[in-house]
């Protein structure tokens, strides 16, 4: 196996929803040994800590309920560069921190492709569409918005601008079973590949990611793969705020991760929306470690036994 240049990015992103707790991400994924588990596989880690959001500056939205809206410009930008810089020297995974992190770190990793000339793509494993803009979110809740974000829906005006958009036809998004009617609405008219538990369990998971897979090698692209907690089911993973039954079991959340490593193809990493204040004994931070390891080459012959 190739060894890869991991830079490590811990991002304590908590101000994507009311709920507190996914500050504390990045120390978990430390406790779980991402780093130590990473080195055994042979791959070379650089850590760069924790960074920070930007200097936050005033920023208004005309839909009074979203939430910290300052906050998410500021980490959104901070991000965006930290993403950028690290894609040019390395295989960056962002340790999260809420899934608003990923306005940065998906902007910045567009804009390291169009750098380069080569398009990105990306995988969105999640119960959500995260399609929501600041305008139609009835939450207000931010962490519901990046893939409106980077694939330049309107309403952002407050963000920094896109140094590059996402075209919808190079998003798949896989686990789907909570979209709201705004969302669901936006995305029929948009290219993006969304498949249900319902798709999945008709036809398993692997047939879209493979045939998606495809699409990212035929055009040469580079992948970004975005990890939301709630993708898998509450059963195995219980440390996230907005739980959705019916999520992707530990071996349909592994399959995704071997067939990733196989396609030599993901480029860049979220891990998002751990909260350890709502843990078991670490069972949730320790699954998030192992699907990692999987996809950066872990085997069924090397996974050590653990039990939780
Ligand atoms: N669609 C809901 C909202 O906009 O509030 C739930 C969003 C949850 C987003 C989580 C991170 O994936
Ligand atoms: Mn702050
Ligand atoms: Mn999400
Ligand atoms: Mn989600």
């Amino acid at each position: 196996m190739t060894p890869r240049n991991c830079i490590l990015i811990g991002a304590p992103v908590d101000s994507g929803k009311r709920r507190r707790g996914c500050q504390m991400g990045p120390d978990a994924y430390r406790t779980a040994g991402l780093s130590e588990t990473l080195k055994e596989l042979g791959h070379n880690i650089r850590e760069l800590g924790n960074i920070q959001h930007a200097p936050l500056r005033e920023a208004s939205c005309e839909n009074e309920m979203v939430y910290a809206l300052s906050e998410t410009i500021g980490w959104t930008e901070s991000l965006a560069e930290s993403a950028a810089k690290a894609c040019g020297e390395g295989f960056p995974i962002f340790l999260g921190g809420d899934h608003s992190l990923s306005l940065g770190s998906v902007a910045g990793a567009a804009a390291y492709a169009a750098s380069v000339d080569r398009p990105l793509f990306v995988l969105w494993l999640d119960a959500h569409t995260d399609y929501h803009t600041p305008l139609t979110t009835g939450s207000g809740h931010l962490h519901g918005t990046p893939l409106g974000y980077v694939t330049g829906r309107e309403g952002f005006e407050a963000f920094p601008p896109l140094p590059a958009v996402v075209p919808t036809e190079n998003v798949c998004l896989l686990g789907l079973r909570s979209v709201d009617a705004a969302e669901s609405a936006a995305l029929q008219t948009s290219e993006m590949q969304a498949h249900d538990m319902r798709d999945i369990d008709e036809n398993g998971i692997a047939r879209p990611l493979k045939a998606f897979l495809d699409r990212v090698e035929n055009a040469n692209g580079l992948l970004h793969v975005s990890l939301d907690v709630d993708f898998l089911d509450p059963s195995i993973a219980p440390a996230v705020g907005t739980t959705v039954p019916g999520g992707a079991t530990y071996r349909e959340a592994h399959l995704v991760m071997e067939l990733l490593h196989d396609s030599e193809r993901v480029t860049s990493l979220d891990l998002v929306e751990l909260n350890p204040f709502l843990d078991e004994r670490g069972r949730t931070a320790n699954l998030m470690v192992e699907l990692t390891a999987s996809l950066l080459g872990r085997r069924v012959f090397d996974r050590p036994t653990r039990s939780y």
